[in-house]
């Protein structure tokens, strides 16, 4: 009979050897002909299955509110400084990304992890919160640099008022409010921030669409796709910081000497 030679690379998501790619068996004629969006795209190649309107829905609604937050914010920041130093667009673009982590935007699967952890072990919000401060780890999705109790994020309260309306069930989210009902009692800028919206909501939309196993959900969670969300998102914003310091034709950045503490 016949012998396959083994393959070096095992892939699952995409091929392109027909007439027209396929993203996860569906062809790219499907695709634009049937109306697809961002979010179905993202469910094919990323969850590799079709997910229902509300979620891929949502998904679009991650990217866009995510998709930049001004100059002033890390990745921004790093990529206008690049784009200035006279690097290219892909340069400015991954000196940017490269700030997203456990501080900046890329605290959404850690989130995910805790929140979920925390709530199918029927932990109170003060049990969770307290056990995390005894481990000395900064609860994710908890905390924000300008938001504040009496000064919400609106892109959390677009992400609530959305999955609240089309979810079958907003658990974890619910969960999360408690959770930062509790936090801000301790302190007023430690709100729910976007990362812990998405990561909760997300959690949801596993949970309540029907559409993974529990074992699925379990390894969504664990190599952390959730990420990759922010990710996605921002690159939109850092590209377009990118063009506007270019267009604005700006200088070489240098760090005014006032504003550094010299110091012994
Ligand atoms: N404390 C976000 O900290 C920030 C605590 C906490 C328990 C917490 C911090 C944090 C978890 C990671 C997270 C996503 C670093 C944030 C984002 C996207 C963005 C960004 C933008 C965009 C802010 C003051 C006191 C200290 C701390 C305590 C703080 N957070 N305790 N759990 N989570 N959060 N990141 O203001 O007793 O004085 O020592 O790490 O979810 O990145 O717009 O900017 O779209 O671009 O620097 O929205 O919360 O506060 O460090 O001065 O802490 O609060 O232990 O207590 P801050 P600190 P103590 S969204």
């Amino acid at each position: 009979g016949k012998v396959r030679a083994p393959t070096h690379i095992v892939s699952t998501i995409s091929d392109d050897r027909g007439e027209e790619p396929c993203y996860a068996g569906v062809a790219m004629s499907s695709i634009v002909e049937q109306g697809y969006g961002v979010g179905d795209v993202i469910s094919l190649l990323w969850f590799k299955r079709s997910l229902p309107r509300y979620c891929t829905k949502f998904i679009e609604i991650c990217v866009m509110l995510c998709a930049d937050h001004g100059p002033c914010v890390s990745g921004a920041h790093n990529t206008i400084v690049t784009a200035r130093a006279g690097k290219d667009l892909v340069s400015s673009l991954v000196a940017g990304l490269l700030t997203i982590g456990p501080r900046f935007g890329g605290a959404v699967d850690d989130a995910a992890r805790y929140f979920k952890d925390a709530y199918d072990r029927g932990l109170t919000p003060y049990e969770f919160v307290e056990s995390m401060k005894k481990k000395g780890i900064r609860v994710p999705g908890i905390g924000h640099r300008i938001k504040r109790g009496d000064n919400r994020d609106k892109r959390v309260e677009l992400l609530q008022r959305f999955a609240r309306t089309n979810f079958p069930s907003v658990k974890y989210m619910e969960y999360a409010v408690e959770v930062e009902t509790y936090t801000l009692s301790k302190a007023n800028n430690l709100v729910l921030n976007v990362d812990g919206a998405i990561g909760t909501l997300f959690l949801d939309l596993l949970a309540g669409s029907g559409m993974f196993t529990k074992q699925e959900i379990d390894e969504i969670v664990e190599i952390g796709y959730l990420n990759g969300l922010f990710v996605l998102a921002r690159s939109i914003g850092l590209i377009g910081h990118t063009f506007d310091q270019k267009r604005l034709k700006q200088p070489l950045y240098r760090h005014p000497w006032e504003d550094v503490l010299y110091t012994k």
